[in-house]
């Protein structure tokens, strides 16, 4: 029996990247629900002090945060068990590089699209569009990014399949075309009916509760 516990909330999609990774692993885990309505717990300030955020893994008593890190960790600490990552160095790498794209680039322009208005929105959405052709290009003649089943790259990528579509709705804005990225659309159907991935997603209501409160915070320290 392995000892993982794991903080995160069920909304985040950073802390479902994590719960994904360890089922497809099959390692069983605690999961230390936490509530950001107050204040972070005093056990997430401990085990993360830098950044306060979920998800945050502890297994046999180190913790690691930081989802792509915690991935590599998983990956690295059961390479037998499902393998996420491509054989091939240059797949590997490449894996990485659009790891990183998702989280920086096309993340903060998704959020430029969510929370501004006017020109800035604009150009949020237009970089979201961008974004979104160059993961096209990515996904063209595959079921999946990691090939003919799911792996390290779907899993970064997955919140695209189901958080982004409420992001739009919320955010008041509209990038996504199945008619422009048919290879994303059926990517997002084919990763969407994986039962683990089934299991354990939020249900709309409270994806959207979430998303609204993200919004109502923002108009309210803009107002202040
Ligand atoms: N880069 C981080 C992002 C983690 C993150 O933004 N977590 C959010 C939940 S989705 C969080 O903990 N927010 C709490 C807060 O900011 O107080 C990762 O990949 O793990």
């Amino acid at each position: 029996m392995e000892d993982v516990k794991l903080l995160g909330t069920k909304e985040s999609i950073f802390t479902q990247r994590i719960m994904w990774a360890l089922k497809l692993k099959g390692i069983c885990y605690e999961f230390i629900e936490q509530d950001f309505s107050s204040r972070s717990s005093p056990l997430l300030v401990k085990l993360n002090p830098v950044y306060n955020k979920v998800p945050v893994i502890v297994h046999d008593g180190n913790s690691l945060a930081e989802s792509l890190v915690i991935l590599e960790y998983i990956e690295e600490t059961w390479p037998l068990i499902n393998p996420l990552f491509p054989v091939d160095p240059f797949e590997r790498a490449s894996g990485r590089f659009w790891a990183r794209f998702v989280d920086g680039k096309f993340y903060e322009a998704a959020k430029r699209a969510f929370f501004s208005s006017g020109e800035t929105k604009a150009e949020g959405v237009e970089s979201v569009v961008e974004g979104l052709h160059l993961l096209e290009g990515q996904i063209i003649g595959k079921k999946f990014f990691g090939g003919e089943k799911i792996g390290y790259l779907d899993i970064i990528i997955g919140w695209i399949a189901y958080w982004f579509q409420y992001i739009e709705e919320i955010g008041e804005f509209k990038a996504m075309d199945s008619t422009k990225y048919p290879c994303l659309h059926a990517w997002i159907n084919n990763f969407i009916q994986l039962p683990i991935i089934q299991q354990s997603l939020p249900t709309p209501d409270v994806v959207k509760a979430v998303f609204r409160g993200f919004k109502d915070a923002a108009a309210l320290a803009g107002a202040n």
